[in-house]
């Protein structure tokens, strides 16, 4: 095939580039395991002690903070609705884990603990999913969809696939700042079918901007499962038809999920530009908690419980590494539940919102003044 000649974007001198070969990693996607093998996690890491059990921490933080929200939920404590990541928590939390804190990321809802590794406290979840005026939005929205620019946090909007152009620009906004950062946004199988998924990944690619998008394959869309609204195997390989490299990584691997992230960040981070990574995973719970999953074929869920956990596998690599103790990882979880009991009892105790709170901060009120209908504010 011939090379084609590029025009380079600093110097304005054509360069020559060879046609592009489909660079697909799978060093760590899921392995099949022998019939009676218990699955683990992958031993080639290049992370200490000390960062496993925080990423343990992790884990255990974000399901069991999940479970409190259900317990609210159950409590008609919480507004609107619930959503789980179980059975997916790995994913989250290893690829924010690879990270620096002043790195961007953009969530969905399945990544909670992607949150929790970015900064944010569980306090904070809680007050956000009972509306509460102490919660990050002041009860002005609810679960992940709110934002910290300081702790380069871009809250969710609803509408699947927008913000992956929405990070491309932020990327592209820092790079014309002379900013060194790299930003993560985590989309699902579904929303890997949006238009915006592509103009924003067709965007980073042809700008060499360091954008990682994690897409979670976790085999459903609502009730639809991904074989009936994709017609391509892995959702990487779309990776091609952007110019860019993919990794296909064990979802439920945390360790796996850390390491390919990294190797992401350093490619984008050297300037070389963005990358796509699949994360292959599993919805154990429904769309959300009302969500009854009568749509899902019969052991399909259990399977998924009983072989492929990821805390289970993580617990097991710690334990067969010698890396920790039942004793240690149990006091780790204790501190968890500690660290949740005080923070959801904060937030309980939280006023709701004032009525009039609600004209202020839909714009920057610096600039536009909370000004629409002043006499009912006034009086
Ligand atoms: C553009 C758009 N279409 C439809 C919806 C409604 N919707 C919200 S979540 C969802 C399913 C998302 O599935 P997926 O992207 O696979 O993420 P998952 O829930 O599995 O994490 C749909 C269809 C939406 N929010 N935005
Ligand atoms: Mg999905």
């Amino acid at each position: 095939m011939p090379e084609e000649k590029t025009q380079n974007r600093k110097s304005g001198q054509q360069r020559r580039r060879p046609p592009f070969q489909m660079r697909i990693s799978t060093k760590y996607a899921p392995r099949k395991v022998a019939d009676g093998e218990t699955r683990s996690c992958t031993k080639d890491t290049s992370l200490t002690h000390e960062q496993l059990l925080e990423l343990y921490r992790y884990l255990k933080l974000t399901r069991l903070v999940e479970e409190r929200i259900v317990n609210l939920y159950r409590q008609t404590k919480v507004v609107g609705g619930v959503y789980r990541s179980l059975g997916q928590e790995a994913t989250a939390v290893g690829s924010a884990y690879a990270l620096r804190p002043d790195d961007f990321i953009t969530p969905i809802i399945r990544d909670l603990g992607a949150c929790f590794v970015k900064g944010i406290r569980p306090r904070e979840i809680f007050a956000q999913y009972m509306a509460k005026a102490w919660g990050p939005s002041g009860g002005k929205d609810l679960n992940v969809h709110f934002g910290y620019m300081d702790k380069g946090f871009i809250g969710p909007i609803s509408h699947l696939g927008d913000m992956i152009p929405v990070m491309t620009g932020i990327l592209l906004g820092a790079r014309m700042q002379e900013k060194d950062i790299v930003g993560l946004a985590y989309i699902g199988d579904g929303g890997a079918s949006t238009g915006a998924f592509y103009e924003g990944m067709n965007f980073a690619a042809v700008q060499r901007l360091p954008l990682i998008v994690i897409a979670e394959y976790n085999h459903y869309a609502y009730s639809t499962p991904t074989s009936m609204q994709t017609a391509v195997r892995n959702l990487v390989e779309r990776a091609a038809a952007f110019g860019i490299p993919g990794y296909i990584v064990d979802g439920n691997d945390v360790i796996a999920c850390y390491e390919v992230t990294r190797q992401a960040v350093d490619y984008a981070r050297k300037g070389r530009g963005a990358v796509l990574i699949e994360a292959k995973t599993y919805r154990r719970k429904g769309h959300a908690e009302h969500d009854d999953q009568r749509y899902i074929p019969e052991g399909e869920i259990e399977y998924w419980q009983k072989h492929n956990d990821p805390i289970d596998r993580f617990e097991k690599f710690l334990l067969d590494q010698k890396i920790a103790t039942k004793e240690k990882l149990e006091e780790i979880t204790a501190g968890v539940t500690r660290e949740i009991d005080e923070d959801s009892e904060w937030a309980e105790s939280s006023p709701m919102p004032e009525p009039e709170g609600a004209v202020y901060g839909v714009f920057d009120n610096s600039i536009v003044a909370p000004a629409f209908r002043p006499k009912v504010l006034e009086s």
